[in-house]
């Protein structure tokens, strides 16, 4: 199975981040994590993203805050899938985040999920590799079961 790379700008994104490796550890998916700065490390972030299809990855997850860059300067290296999540690191509350991610230019998307969407991106990841991998796709449809069965549940309690 081709591997995740988690990106994210600063450790201090950590703390969001780690709900999605959590989720991709559920799958079963291995994964990579690193710090990388769009901004603090440019040579870095540029030889990570022109090596990580050689490298075996098959998504790419940036997170990062403020003026968010990572997740496009990632993009413009690769033609890996690369999904974005804003971090809320800044007094603007995530919105600086998520408006600097999602507003790429045409050519270069990064399928950005909500503001410390951290879950989801591991999931879209997950819908990614899955395309080629029958057994994720087994995972991910007992996932969806799991959660239907638990609003089911909820929904039942509502009525006893
Ligand atoms: C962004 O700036 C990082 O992704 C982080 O969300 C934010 C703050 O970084 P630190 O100053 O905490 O390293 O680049």
């Amino acid at each position: 199975m081709k591997k995740v790379a988690v990106v994210m700008g600063s450790d201090s994104d950590f703390p969001v981040m780690k709900h999605a490796l959590e989720q991709l550890k559920a799958f079963g998916i291995p994964y990579e994590v690193r710090v990388i700065s769009a901004h603090r490390t440019p040579e870095e972030a540029r030889r990570f993203a022109l090596s990580a299809w050689e490298e075996g990855f098959g998504v790419i997850i940036a997170a990062a805050g403020k003026a968010a860059h990572l997740g496009g300067f990632l993009a413009a290296y690769t033609a890996l899938p690369v999904i974005g999540v804003p971090i809320r690191s800044s007094t603007l509350d995530g919105l600086d985040s998520l408006l600097s991610m999602v507003q790429m230019p045409k050519g270069i998307p990064v399928a950005t999920v909500a503001v410390d969407g951290a879950d989801n991106s591991a999931i879209l990841a997950a819908q990614i590799l899955a395309l080629s991998d029958p057994v994720l796709r087994e995972k991910l449809l007992e996932f969806k079961a799991g959660m239907a069965a638990e609003v089911a549940r909820k929904d039942q309690n509502m009525q006893s």
